[in-house]
């Protein structure tokens, strides 16, 4: 079993964590978050992609909104994509409201489906980036940011929720380790101030 991590910042982000974990030879998964600096108006872009022997089960791409709305700009660009039609769209579970209308949860069956999802995460994270380079910063006191940093913290406590994370790092590990490794290095959210 083994886990590498990666975590970089940059101007927008707080904190970009790109994780690849592997289970025995049973199962893979890539993780990944961009979680925005809550002084920028930016959305959070994450991505799961759980893989077992025969098949991707789970697929996840989204930015999720940290205000009422998406940026207009970004909502715009994601409307206009033409979404891949995918044969199995999978159910969200009840902690997903933090995930946006343009959330795309599925199990990519074909070689063209599994190419297709990628696209998506390629043109979702092209989105992004291209909007990062309008955006200017707010004050860190402004009601605006801290808006957007409870609702960073609302989506970490959502995610938190995702027992399913929980279990297969209980059972690689130990339950403390999982619970220590989910709120410290996953989806810790440190105070604003
Ligand atoms: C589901 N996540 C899962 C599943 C496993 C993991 C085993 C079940 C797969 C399935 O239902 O087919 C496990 N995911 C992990 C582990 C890590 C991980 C161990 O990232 C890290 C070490 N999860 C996220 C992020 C998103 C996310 C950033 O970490 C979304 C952007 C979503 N994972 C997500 C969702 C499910 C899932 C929505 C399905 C949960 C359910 O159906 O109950």
């Amino acid at each position: 079993m083994s886990i590498e991590n990666e975590f970089h910042y940059s101007r927008g982000f707080r904190k970009i964590h790109l994780e690849l974990a592997i289970f025995g030879s049973s199962l893979e998964i890539l993780h990944c978050v961009f979680f925005p600096d809550p002084c920028f108006d930016i959305p959070i872009f994450g991505v799961d992609i759980v893989a077992n022997k025969s098949n991707i089960s789970a697929a996840i791409v989204d930015l999720s909104p940290v205000s009422e709305q998406l940026p207009k700009l970004i909502f715009d660009q994601l409307s206009s994509l033409s979404l891949p039609v995918f044969s199995k769209v999978r159910t969200l579970p009840d902690w997903g409201d933090i995930f946006s209308p343009f959330v795309s949860f599925v199990s990519p069956i074909t070689e063209v489906e599994k190419n297709n999802f990628i696209s998506l995460v390629d043109s979702y994270l092209s989105i992004l980036i291209s909007y990062m380079s309008s955006v200017q910063p707010q004050s860190r006191h402004s009601n605006s940011t801290i808006e957007r940093y409870r609702a960073q913290q609302y989506y970490c406590q959502r995610q938190k929720l995702n027992d399913k994370t929980r279990n297969v790092l209980s059972m690689a590990f130990s339950k403390s380790w999982a619970d220590q490794y989910i709120e410290k290095a996953l989806f810790h959210c440190p105070s604003l101030f």
